[in-house]
């Protein structure tokens, strides 16, 4: 790691950038050398932390032989499984998922998840779900405290496209804040998911809010697909360090 983090200061590289995606793949690589076995079933999720995980998951296969079924969680999963010539599988045939390793947005201290800033909040739930366990790999800027120390665009929630006026309209009655229609630059349209949704983006106002109650309340308003609170869901997080090394909890 010295001899690369010399080379990229050489070349005049942001070591800054560097030490944040080097902790993005100390992180990655240790989830998939803890995680994955022979014979498993394997979710892989969503974003920039998880391209490292398919990269070690695809060395491992190669060398240690190992027989991996990949459940994507997005259409970008999917290519990156194609790409690495992993075993592309599908919930219709494994309906029971081993492990899943996905990034987040922000983990906070009772590990719940702000997760979906990627989009992908509800192929990565439906996955996350089906699996008997849910490991997060992320670099030291998602270890948070509480939901919105570090990430600041809200929480995300996928909503039916004709119905998210009224949806905005009724959370921000029920609990305050903001609320946006994610678009993907300026002037453009909405962003439609993969599932061909909107994503509504709740810059939520009180930090110390009873997520489980607001989660299961924003749920129930018609229209709503998913949100991008993952509850309860994960069993442990890996966080890359800018020093090369990992913390877990
Ligand atoms: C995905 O990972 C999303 O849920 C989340 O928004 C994203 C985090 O991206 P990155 O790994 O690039 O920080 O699972």
């Amino acid at each position: 790691l010295l001899h690369s983090y010399l080379n990229f200061r050489l070349l005049g590289i942001n070591t800054a950038t560097m030490s944040l995606e080097q902790a993005k793949q100390v992180a990655a690589y240790k989830a998939v050398d803890e995680f994955v076995t022979n014979d498993c079933v394997f979710g892989v999720g969503s974003g920039s932390t998880v391209v490292y995980a398919v990269q070690r998951l695809a060395e491992r296969v190669e060398t240690d032989k190992l027989k991996v079924i990949c459940i994507p969680t997005s259409f970008q999963a999917k290519q990156l499984i194609i790409k690495h010539k992993l075993t592309l599988g599908e919930l219709e045939t494994n309906p029971q998922i081993d492990v899943t390793i996905d990034g987040a947005d922000e983990v906070d201290s009772n590990m719940i998840l702000i997760k979906g800033g990627g989009g992908c909040l509800l192929q990565e739930k439906i996955v996350a779900s089906c699996s008997k366990k849910l490991i997060v790999i992320a670099d030291y800027t998602k270890d948070s405290v509480k939901l919105g120390d570090r990430y600041k665009k809200g929480i995300p929630i996928e909503v039916v496209p004709m119905a998210y006026n009224p949806i905005k309209n009724k959370i921000i009655t029920l609990f305050g804040g903001e609320i946006k229609l994610r678009s993907a630059v300026a002037k453009a349209g909405p962003v439609v998911t993969d599932n061909g949704n909107f994503i509504l983006d709740w810059l939520f106002p009180n930090q110390s809010l009873d997520w489980q109650k607001v989660n299961t309340t924003i749920k129930m308003i018609p229209g709503v697909v998913e949100t991008g609170l993952f509850i309860n869901m994960c069993q442990k997080a890996y966080f890359g360090q800018p020093e090369g090394n990992v913390i877990e909890r």
